[in-house]
């Protein structure tokens, strides 16, 4: 689609950058806090890149000032960020621990004294080890009951003071990695368990939203989701039945659940047919449908491309052009536990998109159907709470960072970002990924994200030095701008 002229950013528009808790902070037994899943995880050998762990990270525990400050000089209009559950209930439920509320009710006045929204993000991953140790995490529902708890908690101290608030943050990557791919913790590779969980927290996240309207009757709420819009690789009318098929079960299954308040039928039945669907009460559909989230966060980095199915097309499996399939694609028809995916599609390249240095595809134009599907689908304001280019960063001599590659990945995602206002979608904001350096769950610090270098890697966390990048003038500019300066 063509416009001759480009709709300008809406003037209130929340330029933004993001972080997540374990991430930055460090500080991971400092005044109270307790262990989350992801401290004991990291410190398993083999499980992180090189070993790393978010034990110091990026210290922004003690140099919350001086990061504000940065944000400040870039003219950053909201900063998103997320809450770390057990500085605030190191046991995850039970005894509050006043410094940990004390710390993010600072960085939240530092962030408004400074004319920055804050973004407050609920969870993103670090869910407290003792409720793992407890009640197996996700899979009790006395999880999501301390989780609403705990969101109680901050609702009542902040919720006069942050007005956009962020629930789960891409459940879709978090349970699949823990309890498919068992990447991630709880390290699990059970297809049943992992749909139990995602239900749980369905309804962590429903009761959540539903109870924030009531004590913060003015604020925002929504969670964030990761979203891939799914392209069919031809246009043999199978292949794109698998499209819609990967479309329903990566994305669908979770964004209806939020936007609709009820699972898509398709992917129920699936799941029901092989033994998988999840335990869901009755009472579960009335708090599910009673929750109204008022916008749709969403990630952005890539979406997939798929073709038709590897069992019905045997003859594709001979065909090398097709080989790089998902390996679980090639799952044992004799497994108890077939995956539903394997009935459904075949992942493959997109043989017209270049990919990062971590092989994840560069797609602008993607960005735009995303936004376009989910409008489309969903009518929610949408608030882009990730988009960015990981990549491997060079201080030079002289204590600078020419980040060219990365102005020119969010230079071209922000254009799109544009048409996609242009043609009618209701964007309210753009929170790039990320605003300083930090860790990367699975890459260490040797992926960089940023917009401001901090001088410390895998192995020597050196002096923890702040250093703006070319990219962080660039953004500043764009800013300045209100986007007027993209083209
Ligand atoms: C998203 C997460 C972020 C961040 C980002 C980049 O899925 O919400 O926390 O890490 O991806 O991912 P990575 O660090 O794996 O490159």
């Amino acid at each position: 689609m063509y416009h001759e002229k480009l709709d300008p950013f809406p003037d209130n528009f929340l330029w933004g950058a993001a972080s997540a808790a374990y991430q930055i902070e460090g500080a991971w037994k400092d005044d109270g806090k307790g262990p989350s899943i992801w401290d004991t995880f990291s410190k398993i050998e083999g499980k992180t890149f090189e070993g790393t762990t978010g034990d110091v990270a990026i210290n922004h525990y003690y140099q919350f000032k001086e990061d504000v400050a940065l944000m400040k000089k870039m003219g950053l209009k909201a900063y998103r960020f997320s809450v770390s559950w057990s500085r605030i209930f190191p046991e995850g439920e039970g005894k509050i621990n006043q410094a940990g509320l004390d710390f993010y009710e600072a960085l939240v006045d530092e962030l408004i004294k400074n004319d920055i929204e804050p973004l407050l993000t609920l969870y993103h991953w670090d869910l407290p080890q003792a409720l793992q140790d407890r009640y197996n995490g996700w899979e009790s529902r006395k999880t999501a009951e301390a989780f609403v708890n705990y969101c109680r908690v901050l609702f009542e101290r902040l919720g006069h003071k942050v007005t956009y608030w962020i629930t789960m943050n891409e459940q879709n990557v978090f349970i699949s990695l823990g309890y498919r791919w068992a990447a991630h913790p709880p390290i699990i590779k059970d297809l049943k368990r992992m749909y139990e969980a995602n239900h749980i927290v369905n309804i962590a996240n429903a009761k959540a939203i539903t109870l924030f309207h009531e004590v913060v009757p003015h604020g925002k709420i929504g969670p964030s989701f990761g979203y891939g819009p799914v392209y069919s690789l031809t246009s043999d009318p199978r292949d794109v039945l698998a499209a819609e098929n990967a479309e329903s079960i990566n994305n669908s299954w979770w964004l209806d659940v939020y936007c609709k308040g009820k699972y898509p039928e398709f992917v129920l039945k699936q799941l029901g047919d092989r033994g998988l669907k999840p335990t869901i009460l009755k009472e579960d559909m009335k708090i599910l449908a009673s929750a109204k989230p008022d916008f749709l966060g969403i990630n952005y980095y890539h979406g997939g491309t798929v073709k038709r199915n590897n069992i019905e097309c045997k003859e594709d499996r001979q065909d090398k052009k097709f080989s790089k399939v998902d390996p679980y694609l090639m799952q044992s028809q004799e497994d108890p536990n077939p995956s539903p995916e394997m009935a459904m599609f075949s992942s493959v390249e997109n043989p017209y998109l270049e990919k990062t240095a971590w092989e994840w595809e560069i797609d602008p134009v993607g960005f735009r159907v995303a936004l376009r599907r989910v409008q489309a689908k969903y009518d929610l304001p949408i608030l882009i709470t990730e988009n960015g280019l990981g990549a491997v960063d060079e201080l030079t001599a002289s204590e600078e960072v020419h980040d060219t590659y990365r102005i020119e990945y969010l230079q071209e995602h922000l254009l799109e970002v544009q048409q996609a206002i242009t043609d009618g979608v209701d964007i309210i904001g753009y929170c790039a990924w990320s605003f300083t350096d930090l860790l990367s769950w699975l890459n260490g610090y040797k992926k960089r994200y940023g917009f401001v270098y901090i001088n410390r890697d895998d192995f020597d966390e050196k002096n923890l030095a702040r250093i703006p990048k070319d990219s962080f003038y660039w953004y500043k500019d764009v800013i300045q701008a209100n986007g007027a300066n993209l083209l």
